[in-house]
Formats: structure tokens, sequence, C-alpha cells
């Protein structure tokens, strides 16, 4: 998962990358310069991960992971500097955004739209991608209508279908609703994909405010409510969060529990993107390896086979499942059969979060 980091000047999107990378990543050059492009990778907090370890003594534990993208401070996403620029195949490239909203006051890190207005600054940058789309949609259509001409008469209704969805996603995001949430057929769908439009993507509001001070919520925010359904959303206050992150973790639970803080940015920020992606971790069991592996709810196990392995899906038999919180209780593989709590499940078994699945596949 691919996790791109934006928001206007100044509202702590490297504050926000340091308190979800450091200490837990191999952050090239979180060293909090405007100028630098910083990746880090996460990997996902997971409690079953360590308790199957101490069970199986597996040679590797392996949790899923996380990568973060902080762009350039100062370039980061203002209209003027060009978004479709430099940066457009960083973000086209990205699984979610995690969208950084100033909150906290701070006299001397001037607003550069002077006060502090979360709503605004949100809706400017979902407008931001709402405008990027808009660009590439204009000119895919401007294109098209011109392939019409050219085009050999057999090709031309295929080229008519694509402009036609072009038009349609254009049309509704000019209505103010991001392609994610237009209704689309599954043809029209598989065209759009080749645009690599930024309102298909999922979004997670981070709203950066002071510490102790209230939560934010979309809900109760000024902003056209077509635009920001589905956004996931937390409130942190990043700087607090990035110096925590410093800190051994001992030092820095004490230190939460002491000042009443909650759970970590980490944690907060992976359980809003989760939640917001759909997205659950089953896991895998052996000697060898044991690995959680983040899908889509639901994925059918056929295909949760094949992120583990193309060739799986191809050689898929069936899916031995158990919950992990069955697995627990019943305390072995072996009792788990008997109690019948160890399924023999087919391709189109729909996988949930926590299912152990040992994949039976001809290879
Ligand atoms: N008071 C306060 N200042 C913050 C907070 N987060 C960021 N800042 C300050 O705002 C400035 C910009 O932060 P930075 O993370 O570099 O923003 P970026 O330009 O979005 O990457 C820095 O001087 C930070 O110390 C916060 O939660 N509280
Ligand atoms: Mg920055």
């Amino acid at each position: 998962m691919d996790i791109v980091i934006i928001g206007l000047p100044q509202s702590g999107k490297t504050n926000l990358f340091n308190a979800l990378t450091l200490g837990k990543s191999d952050a090239s050059g979180a060293s909090g310069s405007p100028t630098e492009m910083h990746i880090g990778m996460v990997k996902v907090p997971d409690r079953r991960l360590e308790h199957l370890g101490a069970i199986y003594h597996p040679r590797k534990i392996v949790p899923a992971e996380i990568r973060y993208t902080d762009l350039p401070g100062p370039e980061g996403m203002a209209r003027s500097q060009g978004i479709s620029g430099r940066y457009r195949n960083i973000l086209q490239s990205a699984t979610a955004f995690l969208v950084v909203v100033r909150a906290f006051q701070n006299d001397s890190v001037p607003h550069p739209a002077g006060a502090i207005n979360p709503a605004r600054d949100l809706e400017a940058m979902l407008g931001e991608l709402t405008f990027t789309d808009l660009e590439v949609l204009e000119r895919a259509s401007t294109r098209l209508a011109d392939q019409v001409n050219k085009t050999k008469p057999a090709e031309r209704p295929m080229v008519v279908r694509q402009k036609e969805t072009v038009d349609k996603a254009r049309a509704g995001l000019e209505n103010g609703v991001p392609v994610r949430l237009q209704t689309f057929s599954d043809s029209e769908r598989s065209i759009l994909v080749n645009y690599q439009l930024l309102t298909e993507k999922n979004v997670i509001a981070v709203f950066n405010t002071d510490e102790g001070a209230d939560e934010i919520s979309i809900a109760e925010l000024d902003i056209d409510p077509a635009l920001t359904a589905g956004v996931g959303q937390v409130s942190i206050s990043a700087r607090v969060e990035a110096e925590l992150s410093t800190m051994d973790p001992e030092e820095a639970d004490e230190f939460r529990s002491d000042f009443g803080l909650g759970e970590s940015a980490t944690s907060q920020v992976i359980r809003a993107s989760y939640d917001t992606l759909g997205l659950v971790s089953f896991l895998t069991v052996g000697d060898d390896e044991v690995r959680a592996w983040s899908v889509p709810g639901g994925m059918p196990a056929v295909s949760a086979a094949g992120v583990i392995h193309t060739d799986f899906t191809r050689g898929f038999i069936r899916a031995e499942v158990i919950a992990y919180d069955d697995y627990r209780a019943c305390g072995s593989m072996v009792q788990g059969r008997k109690e019948g709590l160890l399924r023999s499940e087919g391709k189109t078994y729909p996988v949930k979060d926590g299912d152990i699945i040992n994949f039976l596949v001809n290879t």
C-alpha cells in the first residue's frame, strides 16, 4: 500500500511523516528538510502476528507494510506551482492520500491564507484533486474527439464510447462528485483506469490539531458533503506525535498515559486507512514464516491466493480457514479441525479480517 501525504505548505506534512515513520522504518532522509522527498516503510502493528510467532517460532515474521511518501514542502501542491508537473506521477501511483489539514495555532508559522480554517483548507485540497482530474479529462476528451474522425470506421464506436465515458466523468466532477463516488459500469471503469485519476483514490483527512484540542469532525465542517463522502478522518497533533516517535516505546507510552494522550498517530492513521479503504488482514502461518497480508475485505479466496503468488490463482484447489480468535480459543489446528472451526472453503469464499488461511494449490 502506497500512501502519499499531501496538504498545503506548512500544514505539518513532514511532522506527520516523521511521526509515522521515525523509529519504525528506514525512512530515507527524514530530516524535515523541505526540499527533499521522504519515503518510509511502516510495518503495520498486529498483535496477532506476535502471538502466532510465539507458537510457530518461524524463521521470520512478516507484517503488512505501508509506504508513506512526503513530497517536498513548499512545492507540495499549490495550484500555482503545478501539481500537473513533477509530482503528478507520484500522486497517480498512490493507493490513497493522507490530506494534512492545519488546525493548530502557531503564530510563528503564518498560514499562507491568513486565518486557520480547516474546512477551507480541506476543501481546497480536495478541489485540487478534482481540478487535476478535470485537466486530464478535458485533454483526453479533445484528443478523442479528434480521433473519432481519423479512426477507421470499425474502431469508431470504441473511441466514441471512450469519449462518452470521459465526458460523463467530467460532468460528475463539475458537479463536485469525485470519480470514486460516481456510478460507472465495469466497462466504463476499465476505460477510466487508463487515466489514473486522483479522485478515484481514497482520502484520509488528518487534522493537525493543537495538543489537547477537540477532535475535528468532517460532518461538522462547512463543506459540500458530496466532496467528502467516504473520506476517512483522524485528529492528531503532528508535532507532539513526531516528538514522541523519537522516544523509546516505553518512554513514549508512559508519556502518553501521563498526559492522557490516546493511541499513537501511527496506529490511528493506519486504522483510519484500513477502514477507509475497506482493507482487512489475513494471516498465513508455518515454520518458515508467519505473515499478514492486506487485501480488500471480502476478496474471494482465489484472488487472495493470487496476492501471495500469481500462480496460486491458477492452481487454487481450496483454502483451509480458521478465524484467529477461534484458533486462539481452541489452541491448535488439530483441535480446530475436531471442533469444525477449521473449514475447507472454495474459490469464492470472502476473506475476512483475521482469517488464518492455508491455501492448497496445484503448482
Ligand atoms: N504548534 C504546532 N506547530 C506545528 C504542528 N505541526 C507542525 N507545526 C509547525 O509547522 C511548521 C510546518 O511543519 P511541516 O511539518 O514542516 O509542514 P509541511 O510544510 O506541511 O511539511 C513547522 O514549523 C512545524 O513545527 C503542530 O501540531 N503544532
Ligand atoms: Mg514538508
